[in-house]
């Protein structure tokens, strides 16, 4: 079971790579301003999830460079289970006025991302 997940999991990452989105190009300024509201969020997330490439894709399509947080590292799946409330990825890490959010759920994080920066 855990080869066939493994073997699937290379195989999305391959097709990720060879149909990468093609990136939105914004003027420098404007770019500048989406990079430092991008730092406040972090994606935890695993390399081969499809849920976690979907989301991946949608942030790729929209230039935002939004930290990528490993969940398979113990102390990150740790961080994310006591703060979020429960192992499952992707989950994106929002940082607002002094608040911290997390949103699950791959389409949930993609409309947010859409809202916020499309
Ligand atoms: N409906 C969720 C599904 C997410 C999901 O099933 N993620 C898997 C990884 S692909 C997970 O977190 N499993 C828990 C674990 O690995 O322990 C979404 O669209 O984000």
């Amino acid at each position: 079971m855990f080869i066939i997940r493994w073997i699937l999991g290379r195989i999305i990452l391959l097709l990720n790579a060879i149909f990468a989105p093609k990136k939105r190009q914004r003027p420098q300024a404007q770019q500048a301003i989406i990079d430092q509201q991008t730092q406040a969020l972090s994606l935890y997330q695993y390399a081969a999830c499809p849920f976690c490439v979907k989301v991946r894709r949608e942030m790729r399509r929209q230039n935002l460079n939004i930290n990528l947080v490993d969940a398979k590292q113990a102390q990150n799946k740790a961080l994310l289970v006591a703060q979020a409330g429960k192992l499952q990825v992707p989950c994106l890490r929002i940082e607002q006025d002094g608040q911290t959010q997390w949103l699950y759920e791959s389409n949930e994080i993609i409309s947010y991302l859409k809202q916020r920066f499309a």
